[in-house]
């Protein structure tokens, strides 16, 4: 079987599938983006953007991508051009091949061809899913200083080996050659993405050089930005199923649900390519929809993560199969985040929110729970700590949500004696409290609680969270041993 690349190309088109018309007869469109972060959700999200806007638009709007250490996504894509499949699955079913990617680079090994591409003028744009951990900060939102990564690269002995690091390296570049800084875009399902950003960037300059500091302030744009589609690892049924549809080997497909939306700060530069024609929402109040997203779909997702593992579920839509525990996260929907937060005057919130629940019983996907449970101590405080946080203050109840981080905590347990690696940058010290636990409420929770990284001071030390959560925890005890989960009684 034919691999996919751009000599395959043209014999795709007869297949009925839609390839990217600006690539056809060896056209190449010159880079005009760095992506860092070359997961599936960028290949399924902002790169499929990207290739939408130049199949309506044209541009030089290529993307040079970029992972920080591993060699997986050169090693597939390279022998490909760049070119991969994204399989749309839903109720229908449909096959495109993006052709944005131009080349992936590995910065570790390719340190200089990755500094000469940021510091070009030609790269307008600088994009990236580093996840939350990848920004670096701590539980105010500021540069974490004492992050070893961040240490290392202020050090200046070696080449950088954080995201900030490499970004300001090349900023400066920029400074001194007399070009303009890159627009630097957060894909990250963080709060105020596009701020902490810029936060991190100007603290992490400054101290490094204080007038690279102020240029920055006079001169760097962040977008904020809300990004959304389901878009889980691929696997090998997927290669298959591709390779069947399409009659080609392709090294690395991608699926992804049919919904996908992108909302960005309406502060762009005019040089850009044509991703409002290409369906991305510009927008004065990203915040909105970034909150209704956040809240409204990530946090029912970890949620029903936590509680679906304990329970030895294995994927999104097996758990909207449980009645019960549907009914727990609408009524946590209902009763503790809807509350929460002001939607923008566009968004039908009981509409969106039935709309996403609807999502996650897409059958088509399977979205395993485990992979969502990854990262807790980063995804939590993003998604649900400020909604108790918010209810707190507001007099509002936070009975579900305190569910919801007691199986957080449970969860933390489970992997503990089950000797199960905990994907958590936090893991080792998560671990070291499961360790120490004794199915003591009272105390668990404490020392759960006492991880300021996670709760920050504040939610650390409140009374009306620490009695919620330790409430919970007892209930989840008590419950987990049943042979069928009575979900509703939790709350
Ligand atoms: C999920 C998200 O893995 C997770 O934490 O909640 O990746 C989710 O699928 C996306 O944000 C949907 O846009």
């Amino acid at each position: 079987m034919k691999q996919l690349n751009q000599d395959s190309l043209n014999s795709l088109q007869d297949n009925g599938v839609s390839v990217p018309e600006y690539r056809l007869n060896g056209h190449n469109p010159e880079i005009g983006i760095v992506h860092i972060g070359p997961g599936a959700f960028f290949r399924g999200h902002q790169s499929w953007y990207t290739h939408t806007a130049m199949q309506l638009a044209g541009g030089d709007w290529g993307i040079s991508c970029v992972s920080m250490r591993s060699a997986g996504v050169s090693e597939a894509l390279n022998p490909q051009d760049g070119l991969y499949t994204v399989a749309v699955l839903d109720a229908d079913t449909s096959y495109e091949v993006v052709g944005s990617i131009q080349e992936v680079l590995i910065a570790k090994e390719q340190y200089q061809a990755l500094q000469a591409r940021l510091s070009s003028e030609k790269t307008k744009f600088v994009t990236m899913t580093i996840t939350e951990k990848g920004y670096c900060l701590n539980s105010e939102g500021n540069l974490d200083l004492n992050n070893p990564d961040i240490k290392q690269d202020l050090s200046g002995e070696q080449q950088a080996c954080s995201a900030i690091g490499v970004l300001v390296e090349a900023l400066a570049t920029r400074q001194k050659a007399g070009i303009a800084p890159f627009c630097a875009m957060s894909c990250d399902n963080l709060t105020d993405n596009g701020k902490k950003l810029r936060n991190a960037l100007i603290q992490y300059a400054q101290q490094v050089d204080a007038n690279l500091a102020i240029w920055l302030e006079d001169n760097l744009i962040c977008p904020c930005s809300m990004v959304d589609s389901i878009t889980p690892a691929t696997d090998d049924a997927l290669r298959q199923q591709v390779s069947e549809q399409l009659s080609i080997t392709d090294n690395w497909p991608i699926k992804r649900e049919s919904f996908v939306q992108w909302v960005v700060e309406d502060c762009l530069p005019a040089d850009k390519p044509a991703w409002k024609e290409a369906g991305v929402t510009f927008t004065s109040d990203v915040a909105g929809f970034e909150n209704a997203k956040l809240r409204l779909l990530n946090c029912p997702h970890s949620s029903m993560a936590y509680l679906g593992v304990l329970a030895e579920i294995e994927t999104v839509n097996d758990a909207m199969q449980q009645a019960g525990l549907v009914k727990f996260i609408q009524k946590m929907i209902e009763s503790e985040i809807v509350p929460s937060f002001t939607a923008p005057k566009e968004l039908d919130v009981v509409a969106y929110s039935a709309d996403i629940l609807k999502r996650f019983r897409n059958p088509a996907i399977r979205h395993l729970l485990s992979q969502i449970a990854w990262d807790g101590s980063q995804k939590l405080p993003m998604r649900i700590l400020p909604i108790i946080e918010q209810n707190i203050a507001d007099g509002n109840p936070i009975e579900s949500l305190s569910v919801a981080i007691a199986a957080w905590c449970l969860f933390i347990r489970k992997r503990y004696i089950e000797q199960e690696q905990l994907v958590d940058p936090l893991a080792d010290k998560l671990l070291a409290i499961a360790a120490a636990c004794t199915d003591d409420a009272e105390q668990d929770i404490a020392q759960f609680l006492s991880v300021k990284e996670v709760f920050g001071n504040k939610l650390s030390a409140d009374k009306t969270f620490k009695t919620s959560l330790t409430q919970a925890y007892n209930k989840l005890l008590s419950v987990l041993q049943s042979k069928e989960i009575p979900w509703e009684s939790l709350v």
